[in-house]
């Protein structure tokens, strides 16, 4: 792509925060793009005090330190395609920190998190920073670092230890608490978060729980914009540009941001700048989750398992559009209770034109990354729903996913070549393949034995295990395209 024939429109900052109002857990890419351009427009509109404090805190230091060597501002390159691109000047991140376990300011972190002015504190720290089972949403006390916060509560190494400890230093100075603010792609993801940091409390006082559980707001959002990791490519593209702060982040121009009201100490005006406020968040986030990361998910292994690299040169064969198309009209959509005025065809739609986005060149490898973190609320949830609904189905698309998943967990695709998986369970995956190896029934059922990733209810159904047992191997025997072929000969409304 000749960046020269690219037309940029500049958006310089015009502003910067007069004092910091919010705390943010996970310094990452999607923060970067998301929350901070949201708060960057209230900021260009009106001078005010709702700076963000940006922290890590389990990796990524280098990050830290460059945004702190580039005067903590940085560029949002917003691609609508590969020639048009909008670069949005960053100044709202007033302090970035790195509190780390083997890092030198988790004392700074607690004490920002502690000060009065701080009002909010949000997070993007990955579905698996939450340490809850993805089956049953209970803390994972068994977990290490949960278990470490556990036994030094006053030097918190994880999201939910850091909030704890905050929230009992304001407890005791007599400072009201913050509201916390999940924006990770989970269902109820302000629930969640509540659940973790009640359930940790309580493993230091009880009295403390209680507290949180009376007084902390934790209000849900659904969060929405493509913002693929940043490559080599990327930067180089950017430098083309003229842009070359490391902080940098590449992303569409799609964005949304709904939010439940619930903010005891107040908020920024969001509103004014598209954020929508809501009483009740769900019916946008399970929209979101299932059509738009149910249909992430599928292309990420059976496109991966296909020796396809990229979302939009997934969605660019056929046979993917189809499969997503079955999967949305006779899987997703059935089990949706829309926002009003939604219309689930006309989002689809734009789901097809953004996943099409060549410009972003958005990693399949990126989306598969934590496949049992995601999969609970992308695809089983509904899988649960439809299994005891009136309109039972096989749900082919669901376990030719799944299936999908199962295989690209064996670290190669379908032409052999090795692949990462990087997930919190891969050992376990491992295991499973070299116990199990070519026995297809054997290891479908094994898989669905997880019962950390797997409801009982769709594992103890025969016709999905059958269903997910010859999408395997189908798979095997004739590869991804096949697969959906076959699966489409038996489901003949397949990609009306
Ligand atoms: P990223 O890799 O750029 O950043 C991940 C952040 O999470 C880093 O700050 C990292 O230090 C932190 N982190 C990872 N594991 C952690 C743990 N166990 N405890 C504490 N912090 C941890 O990824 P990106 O793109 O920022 O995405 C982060 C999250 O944002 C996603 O997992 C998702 O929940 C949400 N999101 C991402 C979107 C995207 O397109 N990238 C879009 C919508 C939501
Ligand atoms: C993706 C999401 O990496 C993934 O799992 O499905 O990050 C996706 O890009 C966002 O949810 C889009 O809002």
């Amino acid at each position: 792509m000749a960046e020269t024939r690219i037309q940029i429109e500049r958006q310089p900052a015009r502003h910067v925060p007069s004092g910091i109002g919010i705390v943010h857990l996970g310094l990452g890419a999607f923060h970067r793009a998301h929350q901070a351009v949201y708060l960057q427009r209230c900021l260009n509109r009106v001078q005010g005090d709702w700076g963000i404090c940006s922290a890590n805190i389990r990796s990524n230091r280098t990050l830290v330190d460059q945004l702190r060597a580039g005067d903590l501002r940085y560029h949002v390159a917003e691609y609508s395609d590969s020639e048009h691109v909008t670069l949005r000047e960053i100044t709202v991140i007033a302090e970035a920190l790195y509190a780390g376990p083997d890092g030198p300011d988790r004392e700074a972190l607690l004490t920002r998190m502690r000060d009065p002015a701080v009002r909010i504190v949000t997070l993007t720290v990955t579905e698996k920073g939450y340490f809850l089972s993805p089956s049953s949403g209970e803390l994972l006390t068994d977990a290490a670092p949960i278990a470490h916060d556990i036994a030094n509560p006053e030097s918190p190494d994880t999201a939910p230890g850091m909030l704890v400890e905050a929230l009992a230093r304001r407890r005791t100075a007599g400072v009201a608490p913050f509201t916390v603010l999940c924006c990770d792609n989970m269902p109820h993801n302000g629930q969640r978060t509540r659940r973790a940091v009640i359930s940790l409390a309580r493993h230091r006082e009880a009295a403390l729980a209680d507290w949180i559980d009376a007084n902390v707001a934790f209000p849900s959002s659904m969060v929405d914009r493509i913002v693929p990791a940043m490559t080599d490519a990327d930067r180089q593209r950017l430098s083309a540009l003229g842009v070359d702060d490391p902080a940098a982040v590449v992303c569409e121009t799609f964005s949304q941001w709904v939010v439940e009201e619930d903010f005891p100490l107040g908020r920024p005006d969001w509103e004014a700048d598209g954020v929508e406020m809501v009483a009740d968040v769900a019916p946008f986030e399970t929209m979101k989750l299932r059509l738009l990361n149910g249909a992430h998910s599928l292309l990420a292994y059976l496109g991966a398992l296909a020796g396809i690299e990229t979302v939009d040169a997934a969605v660019a064969r056929p046979a993917f559009r189809q499969l997503l198309q079955h999967y949305w009209q006779q899987e997703a959509i059935p089990t949706l209770s829309l926002p009003a005025g939604a219309d689930a065809n006309v989002y689809t739609d734009s789901l097809l034109a953004r996943f099409g986005n060549d410009s972003l060149r958005h990693r399949l490898q990126q989306i598969a990354m934590d496949g049992s973190q995601k999969l609970p609320q992308r695809w089983l949830a509904s899988g649960v729903e439809r299994l005891t609904a009136e309109h039972y189905s096989d749900m082919a698309a669901t376990a030719l996913g799944v299936a999908g998943w199962i295989r690209y967990t064996a670290g190669t695709n379908l032409a052999g070549q090795p692949h990462p998986v990087d997930d919190p369970m891969a050992g376990t995956f491992v295991e499973l393949h070299r116990r199990h190896g070519d026995d297809l029934p054997a290891l479908t059922v094994a898989f669905l034995a997880l019962d950390a990733v797997f409801p009982t209810a769709l594992r103890e159904d025969p016709m999905f295990v059958k269903t997910v047992t010859t999408a395997l191997e189908h798979l095997e025997a004739g590869g991804v395209e096949a697969a959906i072929a076959a699966l489409a000969s038996a489901n003949p409304e397949l990609g009306k």
